[in-house]
């Protein structure tokens, strides 16, 4: 029997791509983005199953409207899509306060104002999936991701917390944290850079903003290959609750697993044998 998918950032990208294998397995699709006319462009017009509609993420008033007209249309939202987000990339002190708030407002905010009109919704029935696209700079940050890695662990602090509460009522929840993937995340069109110019650390962002360039459209990761993952997770009811895709998010994730082990290890409450780095 279809189900009835409910996709945020559905024009571009991995959101895309997910729209178009749950498409392939017969499901109903509401793909989603700023604009309804991009995502019917972006699928070549209509098809059996898809339906286009706008929706701007950080508008929680929009989001509560089409989690009601999905409903009151299909009857259930059986899968959220949480998938909507961009990057603030480059060194923190060259943001503008500004930034840093646009950065939480889509990626933090916007998602929650999706999980918050859909999921009573899913409540109700006692039944549901929630997919929200973290990243691996969810778990990891280094320089150049600061605020980027910010708003995506701020996600996945949430989500791990959210997931446990609405466990109990039937709703299920998976949390991916792909690695670099192809799509237009890193190109000007989506990506946003500090305006700030700081010159201590001009040599660094140089470097960093070529190595954005460089990697940009040659990421390692197949977002078809995620998409396709994801939609075969959603048919089973014991898929597991995380999903770190790709070998560069693999590795990153398991070196900041072993160094908070050790650090971990090496940390004291101080006092006696509280040895010699202890105050
Ligand atoms: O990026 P891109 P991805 N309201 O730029 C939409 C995460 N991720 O597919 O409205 C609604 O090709 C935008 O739609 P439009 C990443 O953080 C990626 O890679 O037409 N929609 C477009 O459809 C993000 O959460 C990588 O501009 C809004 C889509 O978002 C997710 O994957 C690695 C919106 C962006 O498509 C998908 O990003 C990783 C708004 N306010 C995590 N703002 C990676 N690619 O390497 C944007 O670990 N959109």
């Amino acid at each position: 029997m279809s189900r009835v998918w409910l996709i945020t950032g559905a024009s571009r990208g991995l959101g895309h791509e997910i729209a178009r294998a749950a498409l392939g397995a017969g499901e109903t699709v509401i793909a989603t983005a700023r604009s309804a006319e991009a995502v019917r462009d972006a699928f070549g017009g209509e098809h059996d199953g898809l339906h286009a509609l706008a929706l701007d993420i950080t508008d929680a008033q929009a989001a509560n409207a089409v989690a009601a007209e999905i409903t009151e249309r299909f009857g259930a939202i059986d899968v959220l899509v949480n998938n909507a987000g961009y990057a603030e990339l480059g060194f923190f002190e060259t943001f503008t306060d500004a930034a840093v708030r646009r950065q939480f407002e889509v990626n933090l905010f916007g998602t929650m104002n999706v999980a918050r009109a859909v999921a009573p919704h899913m409540r109700k029935r006692r039944s549901g999936l929630i997919v929200t696209i973290s990243s691996v700079s969810g778990l990891v940050s280094n320089g150049g991701r600061a605020v980027y890695s910010a708003s995506k662990f701020a996600v996945e602090g949430w989500m791990e917390g959210f997931a446990q509460e609405l466990a109990p009522l039937g709703v299920r929840s998976l949390l991916v944290e792909p690695g670099m993937l192809r799509t237009d995340f890193m190109d000007r069109k989506s990506a946003r850079f500090g305006s700030i110019d700081i010159p201590d650390y001009a040599e660094a962002i140089a470097q960093y903003r070529a190595f954005v360039d460089g990697a940009n459209g040659n990421q390692p990761g197949d977002p078809k290959l995620l998409a396709a993952r994801i939609v075969a997770l959603a048919a089973h009811d014991e898929a597991p609750s995380r999903l770190v895709f790709g070998d560069d998010a693999r590795q990153w994730a398991s070196a900041k697993l072993d160094h908070l082990r050790h650090e971990i290890a090496q940390s004291t409450d101080g006092g006696e044998g509280g040895g010699p780095l202890t105050a």
